[in-house]
């Protein structure tokens, strides 16, 4: 996003707090990590940062979010829920049913939520989610949601950008032919996440679980699941628990929950 993108963002957006305060540069080392100090300093709900390029673009785990300049979306949304702090990864589940959903409206057919926290089209990895939180006790003081998209960038970019994760990595533009408006693209993003969050404040977390569940791809396939540290194994997908870990079959019967991993279908 360049800074005439972002000014016609503030024309297009039609939510009622997201987005309401935007912090905008063109580079930033991360936005989940700006957020963050900003929501330190007290920033209020709704408060939005975007770069156009990330230097240290952060994934799960240790792993880095590859954040090239001039195509994609980086962005991150601040939330003050009063819930208990266990239910923060609820908020990743959120932001991937809006994400699908905005995706699909300019028109990507073949979209599909991977959990924990991918979009994926064809197979490939267009967009992931990073939720981070800061606590009060038990209770949640505010949870910034980091959303990265591949949106204009072309395979040449991605092949010659992202190394190995290239043969995993997709954008809109690859399955569209064509570029995006992002700065509509980011309008739309945000009023569907404040259209979920509003559903999530007045229906609760099993709205949010059921209609996570009915998105996802995987539910009863096949999958392999990788934690880490563990050996791998295959197991049956069969939903997520009122936590978000996900719950499989093993071939003997057994229920397992996976807490943090990579679970894909065979
Ligand atoms: C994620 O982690 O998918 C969360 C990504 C969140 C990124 C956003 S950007 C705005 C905000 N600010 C931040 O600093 N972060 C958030 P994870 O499930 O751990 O997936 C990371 C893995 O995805 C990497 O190890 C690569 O294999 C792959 N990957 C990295 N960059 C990619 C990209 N641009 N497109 C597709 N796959 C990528």
């Amino acid at each position: 996003m360049t800074s005439t993108m972002i000014r016609k963002l503030n024309g297009l957006l039609r939510t009622q707090s997201l987005g309401k305060v935007i912090h905008y540069q063109e580079e930033m080392g991360s936005t989940n990590t700006e957020l963050i100090g900003l929501g330190e300093k007290g920033a209020s709900e709704g408060t939005v940062v975007i770069a156009d390029k990330q230097t240290e673009g952060k994934g799960r785990l240790e792993r880095t979010w590859i954040s090239p300049a001039g195509a994609n979306l980086y962005i991150s949304i601040l939330f003050r829920p009063e819930i208990v702090a266990t239910d923060s990864p609820l908020f990743t589940f959120l932001a991937s049913i809006a994400l699908k959903e905005t995706i699909e409206r300019i028109g990507v057919t073949s979209t599909k939520i991977k959990w924990p926290n991918d979009i994926q089209i064809d197979g490939k990895k267009v967009a992931g989610v990073l939720t981070e939180m800061r606590s009060k006790r038990a209770m949640v003081d505010f949870i910034v949601v980091g959303i990265g998209i591949n949106i204009n960038m072309s395979r040449d970019s991605i092949d010659k950008e992202m190394g190995k994760v290239a043969r995993i990595a997709t954008s809109i533009k690859e399955n569209l032919g064509k570029d995006i408006d992002r700065a509509k693209f980011t309008a739309d993003l945000l009023l569907e996440l404040e259209k979920w969050y509003q559903i999530f404040r007045s229906k609760g977390k099993k709205a949010i679980l059921r209609e996570w569940t009915d998105e996802w791809g995987d539910l009863n396939k096949r999958v392999r699941v990788n934690v880490e540290g563990e050996p791998e194994f295959e197991a049956t997908a069969l939903g997520i628990d009122d936590e978000g870990y996900l719950l499989v079959k093993t071939d003997d019967g057994e229920i397992n929950k996976v807490i943090a991993g990579d679970v894909s279908a065979i």
